[in-house]
């Protein structure tokens, strides 16, 4: 975690003050229970991401506007835009001009440590942040999905082991995302989604994340109680991620 935040707080900062004062900081943020169990939506949260560190460069010709549009178009639930620069390639300007060309929840991906970020993440247009329960205490999670709360932000807490799932849970999640891809050495196995989905309350949205790719898989996840689908590469992998939606939607 040390090491994570030297790398990512290397860049001067905007003032606290800057980023309450922005256009996007004092909008309502759409609430992910609507549009996840909305029966005109599918569930799906497509991801915006150019590059991941187990696949390299997956896409970087595509606009975030145009794949953002064409994701809300295809009734996806909401959109996941990564604001990580280092890993992924991403930048706080996708996250905005995602904000601009959709009226749907937008998720900053992104590895939230402290409360600055999350300010940052109202203030670029973010409805949900995300908490990864594997590169934080128990506590932090607890504070940080409190101050989100109070910023009117829903909260994904991102789980990938049962131990993690029972340490992390608290009051102020909106969502819990099983990751089915190991951080550590990124091997995807859907089976930890179908182990881990029995655990979860069910006043969290249930949401299964990574190595996704049909809709077959999409159907045997919902029939095992999942209501939210994360989908990235599948989509991003194609020169034409618009198209790539549009054909896995109908
Ligand atoms: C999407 P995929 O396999 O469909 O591209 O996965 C998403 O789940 C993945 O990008 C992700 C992620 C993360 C990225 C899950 N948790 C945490 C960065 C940080």
């Amino acid at each position: 975690e040390q090491k994570l935040r030297e790398i990512k707080f290397a860049k001067s900062h905007t003032s606290t003050e800057e980023l309450q004062q922005s256009t996007f900081f004092n909008r309502e943020c759409y609430n992910l229970n609507e549009f996840i169990l909305n029966d005109g939506r599918n569930g799906v949260i497509a991801e915006f991401k150019r590059a991941s560190p187990s696949k390299g460069i997956i896409n970087d010709t595509a606009e975030v506007q145009d794949v953002a549009k064409a994701y809300a178009a295809s009734n996806v639930s909401a959109i996941s835009v990564l604001t990580d620069n280092v890993f992924f390639k991403g930048f706080r300007e996708d996250l905005m001009q995602a904000r601009t060309a959709v009226d749907i929840p937008l998720l900053r991906k992104d590895f939230m440590l402290d409360e600055y970020q999350v300010l940052e993440a109202k203030a670029w247009g973010a409805d949900i942040i995300l908490l990864i329960a594997a590169i934080l205490s128990p506590e932090r999670i607890k504070t940080l999905a409190a101050f989100a709360k109070n910023l009117g932000l829903n909260i994904l807490l991102e789980v990938h082991n049962q131990e993690e799932l029972d340490r992390s849970i608290c009051d102020d999640l909106t969502a819990i995302g099983v990751n089915n891809r190991n951080l550590a050495d990124f091997t995807v196995s859907l089976e930890h989604s179908y182990e881990l989905v029995s655990l979860i309350p069910d006043e969290f949205l249930k949401v299964s994340e990574s190595g996704i790719s049909n809709t077959d898989t999409i159907n045997e996840l919902k029939s095992a109680g999942f209501n939210g689908f994360l989908i990235g590469e599948n989509f991003m992998k194609e020169s034409d991620p618009a198209q790539a939606v549009k054909e896995f939607t109908g």
